[in-house]
């Protein structure tokens, strides 16, 4: 299986995040992407694949997040500083709640200054934005973009089963239109939906259309961002599986299906804490049912592997042979597949459970 890694998601290394009301060393740190791609290297069926540097990220990104929202990721380090701000890290101290305000009252928005704009754009605090910040989140997009790209070379839509692991980091999920939070900066998995339909318009009916895509989020976590971005959209169905009641806490009930045309485009699978591999794999025949139905061109994993038994922040037990399963569960889908790294914080053993995903999806027959 081609990965697409790139080097410059190393960068971004905060020193420290607030967690359960601690402040704690940053648990989505680089040590992550070097564990996993440790593991792949050593692995004899993965080529890993530098990523495209022709590719114009900001365009693509821009298909999915606000150029005002660009704008504050490219700047936001050096205005804080210029600002006074400690060096370490942009990082907000009162989030703006979009509930709470009137729109005419946002009229001041352009006197802002640094920390203001970063509770405006932020909705928690595990996004510290260093100096490298940026740099990296745009490496992370265009690894998945360089993923999605050698997808579409390699299996036209609608085509079997074939699988690429975008090996993205920072991760995406929680990256919404135009705010960071939970480790996300830009989703990657969203703006690689949005590119794999430009680059292939379905032209069914006469009229441009947009071609179906599913992203099936099997992240411990719900994706708010990604449920977000296309909630009134039909062209992308989003699928997650997560723990019930935990971060990022206010998204992913059942409830939630989509709205205007996009209504019954997002399902929701909220599971208990304790869920174990039968109980997962269970639900996950569920949600692959539902992605059958929708006939996509292409399916986008957002993958993350702490559901893992000794994830450190969650509470899933999920083993490693539960992710063989879940890898070939995915295989049945028998289309082409790009999967996305996102979350997994058992540093020991997150190369493993990737590989072994990614094997039990190409293996599958
Ligand atoms: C609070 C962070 C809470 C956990 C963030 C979860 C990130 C993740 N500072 N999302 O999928 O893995
Ligand atoms: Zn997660």
């Amino acid at each position: 299986m081609k990965v697409f890694y790139d080097e410059d998601s190393l960068l971004h290394n905060p020193p420290y995040e607030i967690l359960d009301g601690h402040l704690v060393h940053y648990y989505e740190s680089p040590s992550r992407p070097q564990t996993i791609k440790h593991e792949l290297e050593n692995a004899p069926s993965f080529t890993i694949l530098p990523t495209n540097k022709a590719l114009d990220v900001l365009k693509h990104a821009r298909q999915v997040h606000t150029g005002d929202y660009l704008q504050y990721l490219e700047t936001a380090y050096a205005a804080w500083v210029a600002d006074g701000g400690d060096k370490t890290a942009v990082m907000p101290e009162r989030f703006h709640i979009r509930s709470c305000f009137r729109a005419h009252r946002l009229q001041t928005r352009g006197a802002w200054g640094a920390i203001a704009r970063a509770g405006f754009y932020c909705f928690d605090l595990s996004c510290p934005i260093t100096a490298d910040t940026h740099k990296s989140a745009l490496a992370s997009v265009r690894t998945a973009l360089s993923a999605a790209e050698a997808l579409s070379a390699s299996s036209p839509p609608y085509s079997p089963k074939s699988g690429i692991f975008a090996h993205c980091r920072p991760p995406g999920h929680h990256a919404g239109t135009a705010l960071c939070g939970g480790y996300c900066f830009l989703n990657n998995a969203s703006i690689a939906a949005r590119f794999l339909q430009d680059i292939n318009p379905s032209t069914d009916t006469g009229t441009a259309q947009k071609l179906p895509i599913a992203i099936l989020d099997i992240d411990y976590h719900h994706g708010n961002g990604t449920q977000e971005i296309f909630y009134e959209d039909p062209s992308v169905l989003y699928v997650s599986l997560h723990a019930q009641n935990d971060y990022p806490y206010y998204t992913g009930s059942k409830s939630e299906t989509g709205a205007g045309a996009g209504l019954s485009y997002t399902y929701n699978h909220p599971l208990p804490r304790g869920t174990a591999d039968d109980g997962y794999i269970a639900e996950l025949q569920r949600a692959l049912d539902e992605i059958r139905t929708s006939a996509p061109a292409y399916v986008l994993v957002s993958l993350g592997v702490d559901t893992y038994i000794d994830d450190p922040i969650s509470d899933f037990k999920l083993t490693r042979a539960g992710y063989t399963r879940i890898g070939q569960a995915i295989a049945q889908l028998n289309r082409p597949t790009l999967f996305v790294m996102e979350g997994g914080y058992h540093i020991e053993t997150i190369g493993k459970n990737v590989r072994a995903v990614l094997e039990g999806f190409e293996l599958a027959t």
